[in-house]
């Protein structure tokens, strides 16, 4: 059997890089400083790695034998030691130059989001004109408009990083950190939870779309109107069966708190934590096996309401957009 090529198997590796979770297809201000860092560090290590390589074929099969002392002398501090401090030097220079800028606040008057990680999925709050729209993993921003995000966290340290978009920040319990950024390009992202904060950590994650503003005015303005009731059965279902407990649906109850809010959860693109695409069968399937889905999930699975309630239930879900 042939063997795979090395060509093929960096093309596996680097195509494995691209697409919407990559930091190295950067589609925002402070995404595209890191990797211009990556690629000019990689860059500098591969000339390093030729120039050694190109040494040892000299040594072994050019100029085998003795060589002159002093010069090797002056090869080994040279090389061995100038070379690299001077290298090192510039490299933290270049590296710790663009800091100030990463770390920098949105100006005042941006579009302000909380985002708060929890055991495991993303709580997230638009703050405008000092009221709170909530919603979960998922966050739509207006492209080329600065974002400032305040992160927290309800019970662990969590850490919120979308590769494309910028940087990574942990989210800290009883602190809150910063990260701000410009979207550069309209499209959609992914985040996760990238230090790891319990079984359900790899099932931790979100969606980013960004959009024109336009676009993200009329999305926002779908999620800050109520749901309405219909008094259909799903709705009654969810009502007596004690999901109010820990969810809000605005404009049918706002007394659960635990969970994520679910008003427009019909619009998410994904649910439970950004791991299930969401359609009526993943509502259904949620609602079922919660604790197959997302081991020592905090949401107990229902698995006794009756087939007919659970689909009555997961279509209600559904059309809540
Ligand atoms: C004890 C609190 C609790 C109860 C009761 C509860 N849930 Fe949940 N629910 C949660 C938590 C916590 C999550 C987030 C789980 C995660 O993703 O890790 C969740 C997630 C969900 C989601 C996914 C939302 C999203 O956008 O990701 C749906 C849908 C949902 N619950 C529906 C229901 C329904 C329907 C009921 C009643 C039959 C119910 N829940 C009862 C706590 C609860
Ligand atoms: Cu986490």
């Amino acid at each position: 059997m042939r063997k795979p090529s090395v060509e093929l198997l960096l093309l596996g590796f680097l195509s494995s890089c691209e697409g919407s979770f990559s930091a190295l297809s950067p589609a925002g201000d402070k995404a595209h400083t890191i990797a211009n860092i990556f690629w000019v560090l990689s860059s500098v290590g591969l000339v390093i790695w030729l120039i050694f390589v190109s040494l040892q074929f000299y040594i072994y099969k050019i100029r085998r034998g003795p060589h002159d002392q002093k010069k090797t002398q002056l090869l080994v501090i040279g090389g061995g030691v100038i070379f690299p401090l001077i290298l090192i030097t510039i490299s933290i220079y270049y590296t710790l130059r663009p800091l100030p800028e990463l770390v920098a606040r949105a100006p005042s008057g941006s579009l302000a989001i909380k985002v708060s990680g929890l055991q495991w999925w993303w709580r997230v709050n638009y703050l405008i004109d000092g009221k709170e729209i909530e919603l979960a993993n998922e966050i739509w921003l207006p492209v080329n408009e600065p974002v400032q995000l305040y992160l927290e966290s309800e019970d662990v340290i969590h850490s919120f990083w979308v590769p494309s978009l910028a940087g990574k920040m942990d989210t800290i319990p009883g602190r809150r950190t910063h990260l701000s950024f410009t979207p550069t390009k309209t499209g959609h992202y992914r985040g996760v939870c990238a230090e790891f904060c319990g079984t359900g950590h790899a099932l931790m994650q979100m969606d980013v779309k960004v959009v024109e503003k336009k676009v993200f005015d009329e999305w926002l303005e779908r999620q800050r109107t109520p749901a309405l009731s219909d008094g259909s059965r799903g709705e009654k279902v969810f009502i007596t069966n004690g999901c109010i407990a820990c969810h809000t649906v605005r404009g049918i109850s706002d007394i659960g708190k635990l969970g994520p809010d679910l008003t427009h959860v019909g619009s998410r693109h994904r649910i439970a934590g950004g791991i299930l695409l969401n359609n009526k069968t993943s509502l259904r399937d949620w609602i079922d096996h919660t604790e197959i889905i997302k081991p020592e999930v905090k949401m107990p699975s229902f698995k006794m309401l009756t087939d007919e309630d659970k689909n009555h239930l997961a279509e209600w879900l559904e059309g809540l957009k």
